[in-house]
């Protein structure tokens, strides 16, 4: 890792994670603990937490994927449930500090898709577009997905900087992931008007996008040319895949089809934060596969398998730009303080 230096200690910046369904929140989590333990640079991390839950949550978490080799079972962690992490880093040519929280809200996923992003066949589908309220056949649950959206919304706002999780599999799959994602914002937005913090007309937070999944070759493979790929096979060791090509991966994906997710996702972006305040990160909670030869392969990098209609992760994770975008979000959000 290649963070910069810190040099003065701030207790108190909370960092939110986000992203929809299926975009891999739980598998980062676990991959978090893995990439403190492997973090070989300057600084050296360490995941704690005063809440014991969290701290077992995130072990179990590491184990299912380092240990069983497996993805965390599709449940919530504990649907609604607050877990918060304290990160804490220290800098050991100069012995300084730095500490910072990561909070995570586990909304169940049911609360996007059916207010959101559901098909609607009911008969009545377009007068109703607009109506939250609306119980479907299932008493309470209105009422009940009213009180996820508003703990997360709350939730987001209260914090300094967002981990903001696309999934650009799903998102070429069914790319409706926006609509969540805007209105979330919009709302965001709003109670932070309220509260009279926006910054100009734009909200003060700092944003990491990580592109997930970036080991899978339907995305590196698009990503980065055979020529590229074969750049990244001539060192030695597991290749680090740069910010700028998560970038432009992205605009890349913006720019294939005229109303696609990934757009209407940018457009989101750009009008919400400053642009300064925001940055792209190619992410992978498990790494690439390496070969016994220590090499990246360019044929042969999957490190996912499918085994009796199963996934499982090839080899050891090694997650890849799992534990930058956060430290580079607490970095960032630290001198925007101006050292507070
Ligand atoms: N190839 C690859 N697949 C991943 C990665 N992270 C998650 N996945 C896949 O995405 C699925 C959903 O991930 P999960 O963490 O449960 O998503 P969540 O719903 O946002 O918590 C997993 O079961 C894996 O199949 C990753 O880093 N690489
Ligand atoms: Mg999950």
């Amino acid at each position: 890792m290649d963070q910069p230096a810190f040099d003065r200690p701030r207790f108190d910046m909370r960092i939110g994670l986000w992203g929809a369904t299926y975009s891999g929140k739980t598998t980062y989590l676990g991959a978090l603990k893995l990439a403190a333990e492997q973090a070989r640079s300057r600084a050296s991390w360490r995941v704690t937490s005063k809440d014991a839950g969290a701290v077992s949550v995130l072990s179990e978490l590491a184990n299912v994927l380092a240990v069983k080799r497996m993805f965390p079972a599709g449940t919530q962690v504990g649907t609604n449930t607050r877990l918060s992490w304290s990160f804490l880093g220290q800098n050991h040519a100069n012995e300084s500090h730095i500490e910072f929280a990561l909070e995570f809200l586990d909304v169940s996923g049911r609360l996007f898709e059916d207010q959101w992003t559901r098909d609607d066949k009911g008969e009545n589908a377009d007068v109703d577009e607009l109506d939250f309220d609306e119980v479907r056949g299932e008493p309470g649950l209105g009422t009940r997905d009213e009180v996820a959206k508003e703990q997360l919304v709350e939730h987001l706002v209260t914090c300094d900087g967002i981990i903001y999780l696309f999934d650009p599999i799903r998102e070429e799959d069914d790319g409706n992931g926006f609509q969540y994602f805007n209105q979330m914002l919009d709302e965001v937005v709003s109670r932070t008007f309220t509260n009279g913090k926006l910054v100009g007309n734009r909200l003060p937070h700092h944003l990491a996008v990580c592109i997930t999944k970036f080991d899978d070759p339907r995305v590196l493979g698009r990503a980065m040319t055979p020529r590229d790929l074969a750049v990244l096979a001539e060192k030695p060791g597991r290749p680090r895949i740069e910010q700028k090509v998560a970038r432009r991966y992205f605009s890349m994906l913006c720019q294939e089809r005229p109303d696609n997710s990934a757009q209407h996702i940018r457009d989101s972006i750009l009008s919400n934060f400053y642009l300064d305040r925001i940055s792209f990160h190619a992410t992978s909670s498990i790494g690439f596969y390496i070969g016994p030869n220590g090499r990246f392969d360019p044929a042969d990098y999957a490190n996912v398998v499918s085994e009796r209609g199963q996934f499982r992760i090839r080899a050891r994770p090694q997650p890849m730009n799992v534990l930058e975008p956060l430290v580079g979000l607490a970095n960032r959000i630290r001198r925007a303080d101006g050292y507070r």
